[in-house]
């Protein structure tokens, strides 16, 4: 059985966005936030050592941790969940690779917004689009910075994208019908790389973590370069999780 409902394809093609109910046990959720809370200290130490102020601030009030699954064994098979196999299957095809993913928190009571986007404005692949899995691993709502789309912006094509003071902005000229993502623990806001989104700032006390694994096809190719790009990590092959595919070639 499906892990996902034709409700929420249907949403993804017609909106570029859908919201999945609660994928992971609490237990898994709470691997993750230990794994988070290292990493991010593991975070604060490297960029007070640099003593760059501008590091040492998004380090304390917006931290994103790349590369997480490099860093973190439990992260690594997090970003091998059932759930995402199923939206790469759904969404990318038989054959998938983790194409980027990171830790994303905003400290209470001062975590920084960021500006509305599109992922695929961060680097042009070929092919172009690829999915986004954000990743509620506690709970997201408006006033603790959640994400917000503009459904149905994925079919405005790729906009250009300006360097501002604290992110890469894409040029909007028409934000109607934003609505905010709140999430809770465990759900997925999956959504298009050409979907327009932003998060606000965290003016709550309660921390907001999330986890955004990115998938795409095998090898994807920088399209300027034509190298590959991004983590390149093999997720899916034939429609099966990595190890399983190995176990069943080496039979
Ligand atoms: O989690 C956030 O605040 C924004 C993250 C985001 O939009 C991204 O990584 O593309």
């Amino acid at each position: 059985m499906s892990l996902l409902s034709e409700r929420q394809l249907a949403q993804y093609r017609d909106e570029g966005y859908f919201v999945t109910a609660p994928a992971f046990e609490p237990g898994e959720l709470a691997e993750m936030i230990a794994e988070f809370d290292r990493l991010h200290a593991q975070c604060v130490r490297d960029a007070d050592a640099t003593g760059e102020e501008k590091r040492i601030r998004f380090a304390r009030l917006r931290p994103f941790i790349g590369q997480a699954h490099l860093k973190s064994e439990a992260i690594s098979r997090f970003t091998r969940a059932p759930i995402y196999l199923e939206i790469c299957r759904n969404f990318i095809g038989p054959d998938a690779d983790l194409y980027y993913n990171q830790v994303v928190i905003k400290p209470p009571e001062g975590g920084l917004a960021f500006g509305w986007h599109q992922d695929s404005g961060y680097g042009i692949t070929e092919p172009l689009e690829y999915v986004t899995c954000w990743t509620a691993i506690g709970p997201a709502f408006k006033e603790n910075g959640c994400v917000w789309v503009i459904p149905g912006s994925h079919k405005r094509g790729l906009l250009e994208h300006v360097r501002g003071p604290e992110s890469l902005d894409a040029v909007v000229d028409d934000e109607r019908g934003a609505i905010p993502v709140e999430l809770e623990p465990g759900q997925i806001a999956v959504f298009s790389s050409l979907t327009l989104h932003r998060s606000g700032p965290n003016v709550s006390k309660t921390v907001r973590r999330g986890f955004v694994p990115q998938y795409h096809v095998p090898m994807v190719r920088d399209k300027a370069t034509g190298q590959p790009h991004g983590d390149l990590f093999p997720v899916l092959r034939g429609g099966k999780p990595v190890g399983e595919a190995v176990a069943a070639g080496r039979a």
